[in-house]
């Protein structure tokens, strides 16, 4: 009867309300010329990785996998300049088509890094056939899933992208980062779907300084950032405490930036306290309608001194990802930016999907949910909290 065949035939095209994935091999193709991963730590067997993690775990089963693609020149531009979208958004084919030296371009100077490769500059290598393409599917990647997020077609997401993003600002490619994926999304919500509330929360280890450059003077992007900062002594620099934002934007950029070095490196206690004390309070004012985060997992043990040195456990990233799921009916797209001890970076990367497709029990020890938060660290959240609370007043204690 038609009741039965229409009944089975919507069972059989609808798709289930699940966590949205998005990936494409397409982005392992950005490495560097010289043909080496040792130097260069952000590297496709990271994506890889992940990937392959989050496939033995039945994780991707669960999932939906939605459509990866490219971000348009367009889409990119609401982030960037003109001449700067087509510096590193078009390959050597295209870009014939273009008259180079008409445009005004921001970067003239590649640098020849001593591994024999071409970079931007000495952390951020180029390469002239592959990056655009990768750095355009990253930027597409995001935005497809911000938007099907935003319009309930998938509960929440997870993006395993790379180049990553946070430190590209609008004219600035730096830091591994050529186009600012996130940025370019929280746009696109912005135009398209007319989102007006937008909070980033930013957990990489390095402080974004591309978010907080493009939305400075937005108060409909609240980016807040947790990040080792040593008083400007720790890539990129960025992030004081002072940086609250400009004009309209005053108040909407919240940066919490650890102190101290090493000694001792901050751990979960940290930033879970970070997140009770600071985040969670402002993001709850706030009210965001849908919440994007810059999934960095460069805090999390396994990482050098050199890129993190924290020791933050693969179970407390998953207890943050609860903790903003609380926020935005659930609207949560994580991307992945930094993280480059493959185990550790798996590991997280595991949770945080499990903990979004609403796995409860992510086993945080007992230690560092009871040890108290080290003295530097409680130091600074209440240096965060005495410049914030005229802002945020629901963080007074
Ligand atoms: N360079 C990031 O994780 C990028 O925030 C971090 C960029 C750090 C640049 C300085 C640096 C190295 C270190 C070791 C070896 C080579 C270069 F953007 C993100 F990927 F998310 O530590
Ligand atoms: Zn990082």
């Amino acid at each position: 009867d038609s009741a039965g065949s229409s009944q089975e035939k919507l069972v059989s095209t609808h798709h289930p309300f699940t966590t949205g994935l998005a990936y494409d091999n397409l982005m392992l193709k950005h490495q560097c010329v010289c043909g080496e991963n040792s130097h260069h730590p952000e590297h496709g067997g990271r994506l890889q990785s992940i990937w392959a993690r989050l496939h033995e775990t039945g994780l991707v089963a669960q999932c939906e996998r939605v459509k990866a693609r490219k971000a348009s020149f367009n889409e990119i531009q609401a982030c960037h300049s003109e001449a700067y979208t087509m510096l590193f958004g078009t390959n050597p084919l295209n870009r014939q088509k273009l008259d180079l030296n008409k445009l005004d371009l921001p970067v003239k100077n590649f640098v020849r890094l001593p591994c024999g490769g071409v970079g931007v500059d000495l952390d951020t290598i180029w390469n002239e056939l592959h990056t655009a393409g990768a750095a355009r599917m990253a930027a597409g990647c995001v935005t497809e899933l911000s938007l099907k997020v935003a319009t309930r077609e998938v509960k929440n997401g997870f993006a395993v992208v790379r180049p990553p993003g946070h430190h590209a600002e609008s004219q600035q490619a730096m830091g591994f980062c050529f186009f600012n994926s996130l940025a370019i999304a929280a746009r696109q919500l912005q135009q398209k779907l007319k989102v007006e509330k937008i909070l980033i929360v930013d957990w990489d280890v390095h402080h974004g300084n591309g978010l907080q450059q493009i939305f400075y003077d937005d108060p409909q992007v609240l980016y807040i950032s947790l990040h080792r900062h040593d008083d400007g002594n720790f890539f990129p620099g960025t992030g004081g405490l002072q940086e609250v934002g400009t004009g309209d934007g005053v108040g909407f950029n919240v940066n919490i930036p650890w102190a101290g070095g090493l000694n001792p490196p901050m751990g979960d206690a940290e930033y879970i306290a970070a997140f009770r004390s600071i985040v969670i309070p402002i993001a709850q004012e706030f009210d965001p309608e849908i919440v994007l985060v810059a999934a960095g997992f460069d805090a999390a043990q396994g990482h050098p001194p050199q890129l993190g040195g924290y020791n933050i456990s693969p179970a407390c990233f998953g207890f943050l990802t609860k903790q903003l799921m609380q926020l935005a009916k659930g609207k949560v797209v994580m991307a992945l930016e930094g993280g480059y001890d493959l185990p550790a970076i798996c590991d997280c990367s595991q949770m945080c999907v499990a903990t979004l497709l609403g796995e409860t029990s992510c086993s945080l020890t007992d230690e560092e949910i009871v040890r108290h938060p080290h003295q530097v660290a409680v130091d600074v959240l209440k240096r965060v909290i005495s410049i914030q609370v005229s802002h945020w007043p629901n963080i007074r204690r």
